[in-house]
């Protein structure tokens, strides 16, 4: 049974012993980061958390709600999260005409077929208290999380678990992207969709035939609903139709009070406004889930009109930083869910490992079943082309015996079997907006390292050595000798 709303999952993992109620009264200035660190710093993740007393705001705030494998499963109702990327493979599999399902770009298609499309509903708990008058984002218990957040003269608030909903001008077609919110006073705040992303490209037409933008901030929903809004999809798929699907139930939305855009009718908080694509505005720094503070630069400005909330609204928040942090399980999630997709253009893909130490863009490890001459290296090169794959600044291609999810052992294979030279390939092209270590901002170079047991055809001018392996008997004969040996 798919959850209705936040407080839905939010009950369940209180029942389960695995959320936290804090009575005391806390700032959401930085305390709420120290506490919440603290816990996605200790053991599997640690409790969510309810801070039922916040400073300056009637509202209560929940951080840390996606912060580990067990909350991450409960959220998406799975027992583990290859469940899902098993419904999708079979999804994929029961379609017959094969050449049709070769392209990403055909999985709405599939999904049509199913019942997942979002449905729109008329008396929304978003729309409990509307507030058109005199907007005002400074009752909200919005957090400044780390010291040097929004820079010297400001604030520093941000929305840290927001769902941006825009629309193509063109088609129509909706989407939803988590983008931070800077606030930048009670009405105004900036709008960070980095340029690779579905939000800008909506952006870029509005800016083309000069008009204002719609756009809408939804704060709080079921969790497929939240994570969805998180999902790399490619631009054709609907975000709200894919969190129908994970949640096997349409998303009910409801239209904004003063725009044409839609939002999940059961989440939070609505922030409904404009932009006007002829205005940027510093936005920024903010302390990112690199563990770096991204640095402040020009984004497009967010004006609100209106916001509508929940009268007992929850308010979530995420605290992003040096891992392991929250979003480093709803990165986990999308590794899994996303790997019989990437399987789709690369079958010979056996598993991938986006390890949380390369806060997803830095770093992917990938398994294949090799087959050719160079093989590795169109999988790094296939890899670079697709969606936000480009982004990965290391790829690292071993052959499908190697299970990937072992870091130790990973390292230990791909340390012997590679010849710096021969098999790395570099290459520049876009970087996720997040990296600081190139010479310029979203471009510079990547490398790929074939690690694959290599051969005759690829030049290798020796054998390959055999790996070391016990013999079956004497693993028997110590197996029943164990005891006798006096362990
Ligand atoms: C907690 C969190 C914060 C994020 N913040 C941003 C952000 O500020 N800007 C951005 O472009 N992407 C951000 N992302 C990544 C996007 O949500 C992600 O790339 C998503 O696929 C974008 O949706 P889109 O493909 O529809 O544009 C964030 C992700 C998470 C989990
Ligand atoms: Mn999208």
């Amino acid at each position: 049974m798919a959850y209705r709303d936040l407080r839905e999952f939010i009950k369940v993992i209180e029942n389960k012993g695995l959320l936290m109620r804090i009575k005391a009264e806390v700032d959401p200035i930085l305390e709420i980061t120290e506490i919440t660190d603290r816990m996605c710093k200790s053991q599997m993740g640690g409790k969510a958390l309810f801070f039922e007393k916040v400073k300056g705001s009637t509202f209560p705030v929940v951080t840390n709600l996606f912060g580990s494998f067990e909350r991450m499963c409960l959220a998406l109702e799975v027992v583990e999260l290859d469940d899902i990327g098993r419904r999708i493979e079979n999804l994929l599999t029961q379609t017959p005409p094969k050449s049709l399902i070769e392209k990403l770009s055909l999985l709405p298609k599939l999904i049509e077929f199913s019942k997942y499309f979002p449905r729109c509903i008329k008396n929304a708990p978003c729309q409990e208290v509307v507030e058109r008058e005199n907007p005002d984002l400074s009752k909200f218990p919005i957090i400044k999380c780390w010291p040097h957040d929004g820079g010297t003269d400001d604030e520093g608030r941000f929305i840290t678990l927001p769902m941006v909903f825009t629309k193509d001008p063109e088609t129509g077609r909706p989407n939803c992207g988590m983008y931070r919110i800077h606030v930048y006073d009670k009405n105004t705040t900036g709008m960070h969709w980095h340029i690779h992303k579905d939000g800008a490209m909506h952006y870029a037409k509005y800016k083309k035939i000069e008009k204002l933008m719609p756009a809408a901030i939804a704060v709080g929903g079921d969790p497929a609903v939240i994570y969805s809004s998180s999902a790399p999809l490619p631009e054709s798929i609907d975000e709200m139709l894919f969190a129908g699907f994970l949640r096997r139930s349409p998303v009910e939305m409801v239209r904004c009070v003063t725009s044409d855009i839609e939002v999940p009718a059961h989440c939070e908080l609505v922030i409904e406004g404009y932009l006007d694509p002829r205005e940027t505005r510093i936005e920024g720094p903010f302390g990112d889930h690199t563990g770096f503070y991204s640095p402040a630069e020009p984004y497009p400005v967010f004006h609100v009109t209106c916001i509508t909330h929940r009268r007992d609204m929850i308010y979530p928040a995420t605290i992003v930083g040096k891992p392991p942090m929250e979003d480093c399980y709803m990165g986990k999630a999308t590794e899994r869910i996303f790997l019989p997709l990437v399987r789709l253009d690369f079958p010979e893909i056996k598993d991938m490992n986006l390890p949380m130490e390369g806060v997803f863009h830095n770093f992917a490890i990938i398994s294949i079943k090799k087959s050719y001459p160079g093989h590795a290296k169109k999988i790094i090169h296939g890899l670079w082309g697709k969606g936000q794959m480009m982004f990965a600044k290391l790829l690292i291609v071993v052959d499908d015996d190697v299970d990937v999810q072992n870091l130790s052992y990973t390292a230990w294979r791909v340390l012997n079997n590679v010849d710096w030279k021969r098999d790395t390939v570099f290459s520049d092209g876009p970087l996720d907006a997040l990296d600081h270590a190139a010479n310029w901002p979203r471009y510079g170079a990547k490398m790929g390292i074939d690690a694959t047991r290599k051969t005759r055809e690829e030049g290798m001018m020796r054998d390959w050595p055999e790996e070391l392996f016990m013999s079956g008997e004497m693993k028997k004969l110590v197996d029943s000798r164990w005891k006798e040996y006096g362990f």
